[in-house]
């Protein structure tokens, strides 16, 4: 089923981000370095309304260095973006972030003018992490969960540069049948929003598709040619002990012991996807949209026909 995660708070940190928006100078978007495509907000840049954007792909140290580079260079070349790559938790990269910023508002700085950088992401994604580190103390509070920063803080870390922290949003509909899974595995949605057996088959089905020599590694597993998706859970919750009092096996434990290890990078740094195919999977959802469309538009054209029918018939009932 379709992963959709939009409650009610994100549709009041979307409208207090669009609020704001006129007194912010440059946006900066976190993205998740293993998911960058999925992980990027549709409707930023109407959010925004073009301001100067840094797409800052966050968890560098959890994502595979030359997927991030192809991801890197594929949103240097979108018009008035900056991108750059780095793990939250560490100062020195992320202080790059303030020269970078200031060059994208140049007519900014200055007590009379001091810069206002937003940062915006996904829930989950390290927002409040990297203010900390720019701050050089814990004065966002973190966690590794979704939704821990409820409301909107502005924070100054010098005299003339503003940062604004905001609660992680995703967006009304995950078009991307897959980003929801994405979205999902790295932990960027609430667990009550999907079922972890079924996000763990996905993650599994696209994990050992290229590093399944990890997996094997990582359980102890013998050949994983002609097994199954559903037959892999199994194994990894055997390996773990993941076993219901008869003997069967507890998927719902094995996901969660899957999904954990993922996310912690047990298996190694990995990325999800290549610029090349989440541009595949957009074209094809953007053509199963415009299909749905069409034959919605056609019942509708045949609706009104059949009703002047049943209505021109009932006199004579
Ligand atoms: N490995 C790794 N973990 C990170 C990185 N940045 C943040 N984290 C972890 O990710 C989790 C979430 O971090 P937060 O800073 O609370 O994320 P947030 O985006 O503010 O989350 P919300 O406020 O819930 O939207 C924490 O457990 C962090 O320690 C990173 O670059 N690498
Ligand atoms: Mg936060």
């Amino acid at each position: 089923m379709p992963i959709q995660w939009f409650p009610g708070h994100m549709h009041s940190t979307q409208k207090a981000i669009a609020e704001r928006m006129p007194e912010i100078d440059v946006v900066i978007e976190l993205l998740d370095a293993r998911l960058p495509g999925s992980s990027a907000n549709p409707l930023l840049a109407r959010l925004t309304g073009g301001k100067p954007s840094l797409k800052v792909l966050n968890k560098q140290d959890l994502a595979e260095p030359a997927l991030t580079a192809l991801w890197l260079a594929h949103y240097q070349a979108r018009p008035g973006t900056k991108a750059l790559a780095l793990d939250a938790g560490e100062t020195a990269p992320a202080r790059q972030l303030i020269p970078a910023c200031r060059a994208l508002a140049p007519l900014r700085g200055g007590m009379v003018k001091p810069l206002r950088v937003l940062i915006c992401g996904i829930p989950n994604v390290g927002k409040s992490t990297l203010i900390n580190t720019l701050l050089g103390q814990r004065s966002a509070k973190t966690g590794d969960e979704p939704g821990i920063t409820k409301i909107e803080q502005r924070l100054v870390l010098a005299n003339d540069f503003y940062l604004f922290d905001t609660p992680g949003m995703l967006w009304p509909r995950i078009e991307v049948e897959r980003s929801g899974y994405h979205l999902a595995a790295s932990g960027g949605i609430g667990r009550n929003a999907y079922d972890e057996p079924e996000v763990a088959l996905a993650l599994l089905a696209n994990v050992r598709s290229r590093h399944g020599d990890r997996l094997q590694l990582r359980y102890k597993l013998g050949e994983l040619v002609g097994l199954s998706d559903e037959a892999l859970l199994a194994d990894i919750g055997r390996k773990r002990g993941g076993l219901l009092p008869g003997g069967q096996v507890n998927l719902q434990k094995a996901a969660e012991i899957a999904l954990t290890d993922f996310r912690t990078g047990a298996w190694g740094r990995i990325t999800l996807e290549s610029p090349e195919e989440f541009l595949q999977w957009q074209a094809g959802a953007a053509a199963a949209d415009a299909e749905r469309q069409a034959q919605r538009a056609a019942r509708n054209k045949r609706k009104p026909k059949q009703h002047a029918t049943g209505a021109a018939k009932a006199p004579s009932d």
